[in-house]
């Protein structure tokens, strides 16, 4: 599918949340819009992509896209790649596309308990256990779940307003090129993994209004000190909020919320994590890392003479940083390399009776989250 893009306007004095990345987590997104106090048919609602995978309720969240689209003319819900992905596999099938159909959805429903597919298989009492048996269920939904692609097909890759513009993963032209994406396949702004990245290798000019993207978790481009929140990128212009929702232990799903008659931002955010009061003070550390996944391979020391229960004290082989993590806090791949889940050595500044929400408890001490930044806290909690 090529890229489409669509126009539009916002009133004066509206307001415009934006939020992306829901990947199957239906309730979140109903939390977090209570928590920004959304008013249908006054706010603008843009959702900035991947509604599905990597979450328990895929379809629930199509259905919840598709209520809040047909209750105000002000929603606009955007395509993102893994969006496009089912789609395709299920609208335009090719017997690699079934074999992907067939794999993924018995992965990701094994890992995250749901799939798009497979929760409509569920919800048709349709079966299949073979490749076989597949292109058989897959006609059978297509059919059955009609109104949900036909919702799909029609999202748009890219949203132009005089202020910003919205689109899943980037762009890869600058703004007054943008009727060429036309032309070009969806997945160019969709599947752009590390936006900014790209941005900063190939020199590429600032854009002249913030594009604002999901996909890429805002954590992977923070070193230092992990962080959820959206992050303001003045250098590019680019505003990037993928919160990690479904992602990260940590993750968050995030609400930009934007008053464009002034270029006002705000941001609001949900997870599950239970929260906890910090009874102690704590200072923050001064120097940290923040290890993410794609630089996340470490190799384990002997920490026999200096045993920590609970604990294994790790190098990280890129910046050969050590650190003590929570032991089992690792993974191996099918090569044996070893790799630590997204971990810090950052202690987050604390206030008696700050609002922690726990990520990791250990005997002596966690890792919190305060206000979407990720540290330890090793003093006393209730
Ligand atoms: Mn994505």
């Amino acid at each position: 599918m090529n890229a489409t893009i669509r126009r539009t306007e916002f009133a004066p004095g509206s307001r415009v949340i934006v939020v992306s990345d829901i990947h199957g987590h239906a309730d979140w997104l109903c939390r977090l819009l209570a928590k920004t106090g959304y008013r249908p048919g006054e706010d603008y609602l843009i959702i900035v992509g991947d509604l599905i995978e990597k979450g328990r309720d895929s379809l629930g969240v199509v259905r919840e896209a598709m209520r809040l689209a047909a209750e105000s003319h002000r929603v606009t819900v955007m395509m993102g790649n893994n969006d496009l992905w089912r789609l395709e596999q299920l609208r335009e099938p090719t017997l690699k596309r079934d074999e992907i159909l067939f794999g993924s959805t018995a992965y990701f429903a094994n890992r995250w308990g749901g799939s798009l597919f497979y929760e409509m298989c569920r919800e048709a009492g349709v079966t299949y256990t073979s490749l076989a048996d597949l292109p058989a269920a897959r006609e059978q939904i297509a059919r059955r779940f009609a109104a949900e692609l036909d919702f799909l097909a029609g999202l748009p890759t890219v949203l132009a307003a005089p202020q910003y513009t919205f689109v899943h993963g980037g762009l890869p032209c600058p703004e007054d090129e943008l009727d060429t994406l036309t032309t070009r396949n969806a997945y160019d702004c969709l599947k752009y993994d590390d936006f900014r990245g790209d941005l900063a290798a190939r020199q590429a000019p600032r854009f002249s209004r913030p594009v604002i993207v999901g996909h890429w978790p805002v954590a992977l481009y923070r070193r230092t000190i992990p962080e959820h929140n959206p992050l303001v990128d003045d250098r590019f212009n680019v505003i990037s909020i993928d919160g990690g929702c479904g992602l990260k232990r940590d993750g968050q799903l995030n609400a930009l919320i934007l008053t464009p008659d002034d270029g006002g931002l705000a941001w609001d955010s949900v997870d599950d994590l239970p929260t906890v009061r910090a009874l102690d003070a704590q200072a923050a550390s001064a120097d940290s890392i923040s290890i993410n996944w794609g630089d996340n391979e470490v190799r384990r020391l002997d920490d026999s003479a200096e045993a920590r229960p609970g604990y294994a004290l790790i190098e990280h082989i890129r910046t050969a940083r050590r650190l003590w993590i929570p032991d089992d806090d690792f993974y191996t791949d099918d090569e044996g390399r070893l790799y630590c889940r997204e971990m810090t050595d950052y202690a987050l500044p604390v206030q008696p009776g700050d609002t922690l929400s726990l990520v990791k408890a250990m005997p002596d001490a966690a890792i919190v989250k305060k206000n979407g930044v990720v540290g330890w806290y090793r003093r006393r909690w209730e």
